[in-house]
């Protein structure tokens, strides 16, 4: 493994070490069509509490991207992966079942595409990291709950998700009580800012676990295309 590999992995390691509506529903499924499409809203709040913190600081846009931008993404990113293997011991036991990279240079359609994200996640003038951060779950893999450290992103982060819809489970640090799940449809864009992205850890749920309201969420391959801004002070 090169240095800058190694440097990089590092990095995305320290990033979690700190501990710790929709309108269109045919991608929530696409390949096994099931109950999850009569999900509406496809979120779930512990209490009304919850409901009101995540009013301005969390969402999760369906249908961000078309079938057609997914395809192009999923080509870059799988000629990427080509030939290496998911991994299940991460250094920081936060990702089972995962490959990863970090990416600043693209094609021009995916630039495109990324600065549709950027235009709709961040507050105008907020500069972002370079780096675009790709993560590959592997059917059987799933993110412990974590926070991203202060030190490497700022106040907002935003996730595309592709292939297969999952369930995000976000959870208030001190006091367990305070939760939410959203089903993150392929093709959806998700938003977390400010106190959810501080003070809540977040994970996405094993298959298995895959549950909002009783409905099973088909978990399967699922790649996310993370951006964050650059971190402030005042954290650190
Ligand atoms: O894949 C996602 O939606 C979240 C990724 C994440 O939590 C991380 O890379 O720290």
């Amino acid at each position: 493994m090169s240095r800058a590999m190694l440097t990089s992995k590092l990095k995305r390691s320290l990033l979690r070490l700190h501990s710790r509506t929709f309108a269109k529903t045919s991608r929530l499924n696409t390949d096994r069509p099931g109950p999850i499409s009569t999900l509406n809203p496809p979120i779930e709040y512990s209490c009304d509490n919850i409901a009101g913190v995540a009013k301005d600081n969390f969402c999760v846009i369906p249908n961000f991207i078309s079938d057609e931008e997914e395809t192009v993404l999923l080509k870059e990113i799988d000629k990427h992966f080509r030939g290496i293997r998911y991994e299940y011991d991460h250094w920081d036991n936060a990702v089972h079942g995962y490959r990863e990279t970090e990416k600043s240079k693209w094609s021009l359609a995916t630039e495109n595409i990324l600065q549709r994200v950027r235009d709709a996640a961040f507050t105008k003038g907020a500069t972002q990291l370079p780096l675009v951060h790709v993560l590959d779950l592997a059917a059987n893999g799933y993110i412990k709950a974590h926070v991203d450290s202060v030190k490497f992103c700022g106040p907002t982060i935003a996730g595309l998700s592709l292939i297969s819809p999952s369930v995000l489970r976000l959870v208030k640090e001190d006091d367990s009580t305070l939760w939410l799940k959203a089903v993150l449809p392929a093709g959806s864009l998700y938003i977390m800012r400010n106190q959810i992205r501080f003070d809540y850890t977040h994970e996405i749920l094993r298959d298995e676990d895959s549950y909002i309201r009783d409905v099973k969420v088909n978990k399967g391959r699922r790649v996310s295309v993370m951006s964050c801004d650059q971190p402030v002070e005042d954290h650190s």
